[in-house]
Order: structure tokens, then sequence, then C-alpha cells
């Protein structure tokens, strides 16, 4: 991310943690291969030189300039959708962006640099899994913008696999909505593409990977797109200075483990096929329309959802977190902080494929926004359940002094691979409580 409201964000769950390097990816999958049925590989080798190879890692990687506006972008033709991965193209160093937003003369944007990227990420000592990220973190990076700001974002494919950004519960032009083969291409491996859009309607917003979405989305491919404006009334109805981002996930670390490694064979065979010339239609299950598609199973074609995946696991998420961490490593983010008297924004982002019921201890909060929209009216809780694809926003008033649990309430997610406690789980401290009568410490089997 070259904008600095990347970095300089004030929320303090922000931190961007290490970019691993190719080499290293390469080595996690095989590692992968080998332990596909070990729920709890280790990988200290690849964090090392993920340490090693540091953000630096980004450095190298300039960004191609996009197309001069009005130029014909690649794998665009005139809105019938593209068939270009099966014409054998190489699209490394191609740039690629759709029609429909103001070129850059026409309106001063505010550009930011991804990557899709593949890690070894830890979700608490112990436990690591293979997993997309956005800049080589999970979740990835808050973005913090403007109402009405012009953004554009201009992202780099660094793995073997396909993705797209879709801006979820962004009011943009369609053609920068990143849902594949309805409204763009994929991103291919080594490909550039170039989002623009205006960010509207101001609130807590997010992003993620359209591409083969239960894995894509679930292991990391998402994270906050908090859009503010001096407008919003929340400012206005509870002042605050702090606000904190949660993005709250659901990680099923062997589905992730043996679904990465499924994808990654498949695109080898696409791959193959591509240079013997034999992919067509049928071999990779793409249609340039449904009548196509209909005219293949009625000449004997199966499709993959028949036959292909049914050998992955069912999706059962056994860790679940927040940005990234499950209890007790949520405390390597730091807590929630928060001083007597004071108000506190918590966004809270269903980043995952579970319902979350989040309950805060000793507090009566207020739920000010669904869906990033301010509320007609502010409720009084103290367990929000936040469905998938749902982000609610909250407002904790500091009103009792102490160190709180908040915690996702189906209980069964406050734990690590069922062993209480863990997971989705962190605390409210408050930081003029001065000499306490009892400190934390840590438990892991009750
Ligand atoms: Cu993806």
């Amino acid at each position: 991310m070259k904008d600095k409201t990347m970095r300089g964000a004030p929320a303090p769950l922000d931190a961007a943690r290490a970019v691993p390097d190719d080499p290293g990816r390469r080595k996690f999958l095989r590692t992968a291969t080998a332990t596909a049925t070990g729920m709890l590989a280790a990988g200290s080798g690849l964090a090392a030189q993920a340490q090693n190879a540091g953000h630096d890692a980004h450095a190298g990687h300039g960004t191609t300039p996009p197309s001069p506006a009005g130029a014909p972008a690649h794998g665009w033709q005139g809105g019938q959708g593209s068939m270009m991965y099966m014409e054998g193209h190489d699209m490394h160093g191609v740039v690629s962006e759709p029609p429909g937003a103001p070129p850059d003369d026409a309106v001063n944007y505010r550009e930011f640099e991804m990557t899709f990227d593949v890690i070894e990420h830890e979700i608490l000592p112990g436990v690591k899994a293979p997993m997309f990220a956005f800049n080589g973190q999970v979740p990835g990076p808050v973005f913090r913008v403007q109402e009405n700001d012009w953004i554009k974002v201009v992202v780099r494919n660094r793995t073997e696999e396909m993705h797209t950004i879709h801006w979820h519960g962004v009011d943009l032009i369609y053609t920068m909505d990143g849902v594949p083969m309805m409204t763009q291409d994929p991103v291919h491996p080594e490909e550039t593409f170039i989002y623009r859009f205006q960010a509207r309607p101001h609130g807590t917003r997010f992003y993620h990977c359209h591409w083969g979405t239960p894995l894509h989305f679930m292991a990391g491919l998402h994270g906050a797109f908090i859009i503010d404006s001096p407008n919003d009334p929340i400012r206005r109805d509870f002042p605050y200075e702090r606000d904190y981002v949660l993005v709250l996930e659901a990680f099923d670390v062997n589905f992730a483990r043996e679904h990465m490694n499924a994808v990654h064979e498949g695109m080898k065979r696409v791959n193959a096929l591509m240079r013997q010339g034999r992919l067509t239609p049928r071999t990779h299950a793409f249609f340039r329309n449904y009548e196509e598609f209909v005219k293949a199973m009625d000449d004997g074609w199966r499709p993959p959802y028949t036959r292909g995946n049914a050998e992955l696991p069912t999706v059962q998420p056994r860790f679940f977190a927040i940005n990234g961490k499950a209890f007790p490593a949520t405390k390597e983010q730091g807590h929630i902080k928060i001083r007597r008297g004071e108000n506190i924004r918590i966004r809270l982002i269903n980043g995952g494929i579970a319902t979350h019921h989040m309950h805060l201890h000793g507090h009566q909060f207020y739920v000010v926004a669904e869906d990033g929209n301010p509320l007609p009216y502010y409720k009084r809780c103290n367990t929000i359940a936040v469905t998938p694809g749902k982000t609610f926003d909250i407002v904790v008033h500091g009103d009792n002094p102490g160190l709180w649990d908040f915690h996702d309430h189906n209980e069964l997610q406050s734990t690590n691979n069922m062993i209480y406690p863990g997971g989705m789980m962190t605390m409210l401290e408050y930081e003029d409580l001065g000499e306490v009568p009892y400190g934390p410490s840590i438990s892991i089997n009750q």
C-alpha cells in the first residue's frame, strides 16, 4: 500500500505483518501436500524465510502504469466476456483495466497498491495454515478513505491461481464490482488489474476475493474498507476519537490446506492442457453462455459438481479469529482500549462463513450501524449476532472500569479446535484502571 492512510490509520488493530516471498510459497505447498491430513503441521522454516524477506520483498515490484484513457483494455471485448485464458495468453506483466471510470486526469485518485499472495498464516502459536492473502497479511490491510474519494487500486496477482476483488457494500460502477465472469475476467497469475471507483456511501464496508469464494474468501482474502464522513451522524451523537476494526473469521485449516493443493494441481492441469492446445470448455468447465453449458451436458459432459470436489472435506471451521488471530494470540494485536467516560466505536465485520454472537461483559453497548449504514435509532445490547456478509458498528461508553471479556457467545467458537478458552475472544481493557485487584493470566485447557 503506498497510500499513507494504510499505514497511518488510527485503528489500533490494523498492524500490517511481514510479507513472505515466492520461494516460501512454493515450499509450503510441498509441505502442505505431505501433511494434508495433519491439522497442526509445523512450518517454522517458512516463517523464518518470511521474516528474512520482510517488507522489502514488495519494494522491487513496481506497478506497471495503467493503460492510457480510452485505450482498449486487455481482456475486455465489447462486453462479450472473455475466453482469454483458453487462448494461451501469457498474462505476465499484463495490465488490465475495466472501462467505466474517469481517467487519471479527470479526477484526483487516491492510489493503493495491492498484491494477491500465498502465505502460511499463524492463527495462534502451534497452528499455521496455508492461505491466500492481500499484501501478505490476513486479513488484508484496512482502507480508510473519505466519502466520495476516488479510489484507484492497482492489484498484482503473485499467486498461481485466479482472483478478483469485490467491494462489499460499496455503490460503485458495476464493471468494478469484481464478480468473475459476471462483471470481469478473473485476474490471472502475474496479471495486474486496476480498480477505479468512488468510495460511497460512508460506513463500515469490506472487500474480498470473489473467485472460488469458499476458499479464497474464508482463507483469507478479506479486509476492511472504512469510508468516513464528517456528516456521519454517529460522530455527532457519540463523539469519539478511537475506533477499532474487528474482522471476524472462521478457519477450517484442513479444508484450506487440501483445497489449496487441489486448486494448485488444477491450475497445473489447466496450464498443461493450454500448452498442448487441449484446453476446451469441457476440459475447463468454462462456457460462453448457458446454452453452451446445457448443450455440453446433453452431449454427455459431466460438470465438476457431480464429481470433482467431492473428495474434499466438508467445511467445518475449528479455529475462530479476530483480525487473523485466535485467543490467546488476540493479545498480539492489543486489547480494545478504553478510558472512563470515553466513547469508542467498534466496527464488526464478518470476514468468514459462520455467525458470531459477539457478547461484551459489563456494558450495554449501542448498536449504531448495520451494513455500514447508521441506524434510525440506536439499540442497547450486550450481544449481537454478526451473520456472514454483515457488518455492525457498536459504540461502547466507558462507564464500568475493569477488564472485560468480549467474545463469540456461540461457545463452540470460543475454542481452539474445541478446547476452551480460545477462538473469537478478546478483552476490553480500561487504560486508567490503576492498580488491579485481579490480573489476567493464561489458561488454555479448561
Ligand atoms: Cu481469490
